[in-house]
C-alpha cells in the first residue's frame, strides 16, 4: 500500500468544495450572489457579521443507486457522512433523501456544508414502459469525471489526499454539480418525464445532477424575507418550520422561486429553445436539535396547526399551536426536549444540522407551482435506500446525543 505524505484534512477539502461550488452557483445563478448579499447585510444588522462567508446547505438529485454509492464515496473525502433517511413519498415527490455532512463537533465547527441528497425511486413511476425508458437513459450516462473517481479510490486507498490532489479533486467533483443547458434527451421525452412528475425530468433528462440551490444561513430569517420582499424577489408567502420563537428550535426556512430555464433539447436545431424550471434560492435560519421527545412534540404541534380551521390563517393557526412547545431555555432543559452542550459554566443549545421532511416536501412542491398533486402509495423503504447507497445511514438523535455527552464529560448512551 502506498505510504501517504502530507494528507489534508477532509474538513479544508470540504470547506474548499464548498468555497468552489459556491463561486460557481454565483456565476450560473446571479440571484443567489444578490441573495448572500441580502443575507449579508441582514446579518451585520443583527450583529452577527461574520468575516467568513455564509455557512451553508445544497441539494442535489442523482437518478441511480450506482449515482448516490459514488456520490457517498465522494462525499467521505470530504469528511460528510449520510445521515438520516427522508421519505418525500407521503409529500408527492417520487424520490428519498440522506444528508451527506460532518458528524463530529469538531468537524461541524470547522466547516458545516452539507448536501441533502435524494434518489429516484424508479418503483413509484408508474406506466411499466416509461419507467424502463428511463432506467436505459441513465443507464447510458456518467455523472463522474473519471479523475474524480480515480481520486478517489486513491483517498479510499491512501487514507487521504495530499494537497495537489484534494485540488484536482475538488475541480473534478465540481463538474457533477455544474449545470448543462444541454439536455440529453428530445423535446417529446422531455415532455413524457415532466408529465409523469416534473422532478423526474429534472433527474433524468440532464448529463448530471446540477445543484439546484445553495442556502446561506442567517440568524434573523424573519428580516431576511422582508428584505427579500423589499428588494422586489419573488419570494414564497411564508417561511416554512417551526414559529419565531425566543428559543429557536430545528429549521426555519423560505426560498425564491424556481427560475424558467433556457435549455436545448437534442431534436433542437438552429436557435429553438426549450424551459425547464428547477433552481432556486433558499435562505435559512437555524435552532436547537430537538431530543426524540422533544421531535415528537414538534411534529404532533405541527400536524395540529396544518390539519386546523381553515379559517384561520396558517401563521396563527401555528403560533397557538405551538404556545404548548416551552420557550425558555431551563424549561427546554428540565423536560428533555433540546440538546445542549455546556461552554464553560453555561449551557447552549446544539444547532440543529439536518432537515426536516415537511419542509423539504415544502420547498420542493412550491418549486412545482401548478403541478397536479402526485399521491404515491409505495411505502416508505429505508432498507432499500440503503442498499443503493451502499451503507447504513447515521441516526441523527444519537449523533446530538453524542456531542452532548462529550461535552457533559460523559458518555454517550449506546
Ligand atoms: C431538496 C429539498 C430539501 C431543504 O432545505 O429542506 C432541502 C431538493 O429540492 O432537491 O434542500
Ligand atoms: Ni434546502
Amino acid at each position: 500500500m502506498t505510504v501517504a505524505h502530507n494528507l489534508v484534512d477532509p474538513d479544508t477539502i470540504r470547506a474548499r468544495f464548498c468555497a468552489a461550488l459556491s463561486a460557481m452557483y454565483r456565476r450560473e445563478v446571479p440571484l443567489y450572489a444578490d441573495l448572500l448579499t441580502l443575507v449579508d447585510a441582514v446579518n451585520a444588522r443583527t450583529g452577527h457579521a461574520d468575516a467568513d462567508e455564509p455557512e451553508r446547505h445544497g441539494a442535489i438529485r442523482v437518478g441511480t443507486a450506482a449515482e448516490l454509492a459514488m456520490m457517498a464515496r465522494a462525499f467521505a473525502v470530504l469528511g460528510m457522512e449520510p445521515v438520516g433517511y427522508y421519505d418525500l413519498a407521503p409529500a408527492g415527490v417520487p424520490v428519498h433523501s440522506t444528508a451527506f455532512r460532518p458528524v463530529t463537533d469538531a468537524a461541524l465547527a470547522a466547516n458545516p456544508f452539507r448536501v441533502f441528497c435524494s434518489l429516484l425511486r424508479l418503483d413509484l413511476i408508474a406506466d411499466a414502459a416509461l419507467r424502463e425508458e428511463v432506467a436505459a437513459i441513465l443507464a447510458r450516462r456518467q455523472i463522474f469525471r473519471p479523475e474524480a473517481i480515480a481520486l478517489i479510490t486513491r483517498a479510499e486507498a491512501q487514507g487521504g489526499l495530499d494537497d495537489a490532489d484534494a485540488d484536482a479533486f475538488v475541480a473534478a467533483l465540481l463538474e457533477t454539480f455544474r449545470w448543462h443547458a444541454e439536455a440529453t434527451v428530445d423535446s417529446a421525452t422531455y415532455r413524457r418525464l415532466s408529465d409523469a412528475h416534473r422532478l423526474i425530468a429534472d433527474i433524468v433528462a440532464f448529463k448530471g445532477p446540477h445543484i439546484n440551490h445553495l442556502t446561506p444561513r442567517t440568524h434573523d430569517i424573519d428580516a431576511a424575507q422582508a428584505a427579500m420582499e423589499a428588494a422586489g424577489i419573488d419570494a414564497k408567502a411564508m417561511i416554512e418550520g417551526p414559529p419565531a420563537r425566543t428559543v429557536p428550535v430545528l429549521l426555519r426556512q423560505t426560498s425564491f422561486r424556481a427560475l424558467t430555464e433556457p435549455v436545448r433539447f437534442t431534436d433542437q436545431t438552429g436557435d429553438e429553445q426549450g424551459r425547464h424550471t428547477a433552481r432556486f434560492g433558499e435562505i435559512e435560519q437555524r435552532g436547537a436539535a430537538l431530543t426524540r421527545k422533544g421531535r415528537a412534540l414538534y411534529d404532533a404541534l405541527l400536524a395540529q396547526a396544518l390539519d386546523g380551521d381553515r379559517g384561520v390563517p396558517y401563521a396563527q393557526r401555528l403560533a397557538s399551536a405551538f404556545a404548548a412547545f416551552p420557550d425558555d431555555l431551563a424549561t427546554l432543559v428540565e423536560q428533555g426536549l433540546i440538546h445542549v452542550r455546556r461552554r464553560g459554566d453555561a449551557i447552549e443549545p446544539i444547532v440543529y444540522e439536518d432537515f426536516l421532511p415537511v419542509s423539504a416536501a415544502g420547498i420542493f412542491q412550491s418549486n412545482l407551482a401548478g403541478e397536479a398533486r402526485h399521491d404515491y402509495a409505495g411505502a416508505s423503504s429505508q432498507a432499500e435506500f440503503e442498499a443503493a447507497l451502499g451503507r447504513a445511514v447515521r441516526d441523527p438523535f444519537a449523533l446530538y446525543a453524542a456531542i452532548e455527552a462529550e461535552s457533559m464529560g460523559t458518555h454517550a448512551p449506546a
